[in-house]
């Protein structure tokens, strides 16, 4: 049986988003305004299909995707870059490699405990965030 990451996910920490933002060339007006969000988190997972809406109060992402297919995604609202994504199983971890122009740039999702974390990568720099059920 696979992880089930199914729920509603309100997030309660966001470690170094900075540091993942200026990785990423977010202008300094939309950081100021980025790291004050609290993100919540819609997974629907039906067998090795992902739905993930993170909504907030500024911006909206929507984040469709099959298990092991890779797809065009264009980050629309983020860094507004087209990458090249793929999401594998690792163990019980969700693992995206974003492959484009940023180096090193990707994410990983997993459950511990009750909560959802997940990690965002873009070159050097790592913002982990926790998301706990709403
Ligand atoms: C998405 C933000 C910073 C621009 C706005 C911030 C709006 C709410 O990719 C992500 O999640 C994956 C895994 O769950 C599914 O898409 C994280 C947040 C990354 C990057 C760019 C700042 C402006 C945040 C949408």
């Amino acid at each position: 049986m696979p992880v089930d990451f199914n729920g509603t996910w309100n997030l309660v920490s966001n470690d170094n988003f900075e540091g993942y933002m200026v990785a990423l060339g977010i202008d300094f007006a939309t950081r100021k305004i980025a790291k004050m969000l609290k993100p919540q988190k819609v997974i629907k997972q039906d067998g090795d299909s992902f739905h993930i809406h993170t909504t907030s109060t500024f911006r909206d992402y929507v984040l469709q995707f099959k298990i092991g297919q890779e797809f065009e995604e264009d980050n629309k609202g983020l860094d507004n870059r087209k990458c090249k994504s793929l999401v594998t199983w690792e163990n019980d971890k969700l693992v995206c490699v974003q492959t484009g122009e940023k180096k090193n740039r990707g994410w990983t999702h997993w459950l511990e405990g009750d909560d959802l974390h997940l990690e965002l990568r873009c070159e050097n720099q790592v913002c982990r965030q926790v998301f706990k059920r709403a």
